[in-house]
């Protein structure tokens, strides 16, 4: 037996709505009523936006996506939480954080009909663009925090990543890094429980993710991911000591992805219908609205006129997105080199005669 011992740990959850929407008074935040609106409304758009971008998908006018559905909470609550100096850098489970920072609607479906301009941040100060590559944006949340240490300046960065994507090499290599030199960052993990079809069970030994922070000696805690104010303050307390200089918290965000990982597979073939029935139960729009009921800041009229608010901007976002989707298949060899290259070339036209041979078959 060791005859010392030199570390202890505990990990602590945080709620702040209930599931059924009612609001523990002794650790609500304080958001004016301006911002729990516009809370709201921008997760009600994010969810808007996924459902109609999936039914474009299924009609085979827009390429695979991944769906946020179920996930709104976690990247909207944190962006209020953050200042527009702040640096935002996510993944791809983020649509509802991207329109909190003021992306257009359009722009998601440009990312997901292979359009690069659909990742230019033109509106937003200080957003990257989407990054599939998992954990591939972490190392860079850090490398913007260590600038901004260096620096002096007073902004710090919050990014985000997937469960699966915190046994990544490089997400390791980046929390060391950030705890080595307590440069100002605040990872939101989504825990959504899965990914892809592999469950978290399947891809860590560990009973928390927040554990794998507070092994870096990290600030870490675990929170109700569908619940917007417990993320909320999360992240706002986060960030007011990164930019004390007291250094990087890890959040985990204990969500779920209510329907697939992307349109390209089908979750009834990996999990029960009745996990699925339990998360329906914690949707974190449902439960947000019933909180704002009992403020009386809601109730169904309101609800019905910011239905068809939203629906008009969406439907304004596809005639937009129609109307430049001209997408060019081989557009991607254009940048392999600055300069043409007869090698590149003559894979772009051997490229271009598959794609014309499938059509043909089909
Ligand atoms: C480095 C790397 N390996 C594999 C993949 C393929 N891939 C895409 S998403 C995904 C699962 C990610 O799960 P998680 O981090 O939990 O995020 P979620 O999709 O659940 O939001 C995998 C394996 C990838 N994009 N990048
Ligand atoms: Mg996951």
């Amino acid at each position: 037996m060791p005859s010392k011992v030199y570390a202890r740990f505990s990990v602590s959850y945080m709620q702040v709505l209930d599931e059924d929407g009612k609001v523990d008074s002794k650790l609500e935040p304080s958001v004016s009523d301006d911002e729990l609106l516009k809370l709201y409304r921008v997760m009600l758009t994010s969810r808007r936006l996924d459902e109609r971008m999936l039914k474009l998908q299924r009609q085979g006018r827009l390429g695979t996506l991944p769906v946020c559905v179920g996930q709104e909470a976690v990247s909207a609550a944190a962006a209020l939480a953050m200042a527009e100096d702040d640096w935002f850098v996510g993944a791809y489970r983020e649509l509802a954080g991207r329109v909190m920072r003021g992306e257009a609607l359009v722009k998601p479906m440009m990312v997901y009909n292979g359009m690069e301009e659909g990742n230019m941040t033109e509106g937003m100060k200080n957003v990257t663009p989407v990054a599939i590559i998992l954990a591939s944006q972490i190392p860079h949340a850090v490398g913007i925090a260590y600038a901004i240490k260096i620096r002096g300046e007073k902004n710090a960065v919050v990014s985000f990543n997937g469960d699966g994507s915190t046994s990544e090499g490089d997400w390791h290599e980046a929390l060391n890094f950030a705890a080595t030199w307590q440069t100002p960052n605040v990872f939101v993990v989504q825990n959504n429980h899965w990914a892809i079809s592999t469950p978290l069970s399947k891809q860590m030994h560990n009973r928390s993710i927040a554990q794998r922070g507070i092994a870096y000696d990290m600030e870490s805690i675990q929170v109700d991911g569908n619940d917007p104010l417990a993320v909320y303050k999360a992240t706002k307390e986060a960030l007011d000591r990164a930019k004390k200089g007291e250094g990087p918290t890890l959040i985990e965000a204990l969500t779920y992805r209510m329907l697939m990982h992307t349109t390209a597979d089908d979750p009834k073939k990996y999990r029960k219908e009745d996990e699925v029935e339990e998360w329906v139960k914690r949707d974190p729009i449902t439960r947000f609205r019933t909180y704002l009921g009992n403020k009386k800041l809601w109730n169904a009229k309101k609800d019905e006129a910011l239905e068809a608010e939203i629906k008009g901007e969406i439907d304004a976002a596809v005639k937009e997105f129609e109307s430049i989707s001209k997408v060019r298949m081989d557009e991607p060899f254009d940048y392999i080199f600055g300069e043409k290259e007869e090698i590149i070339e003559e894979q772009r036209q051997e490229f271009l005669d598959d794609l014309r041979k499938d059509k043909e078959d089909a």
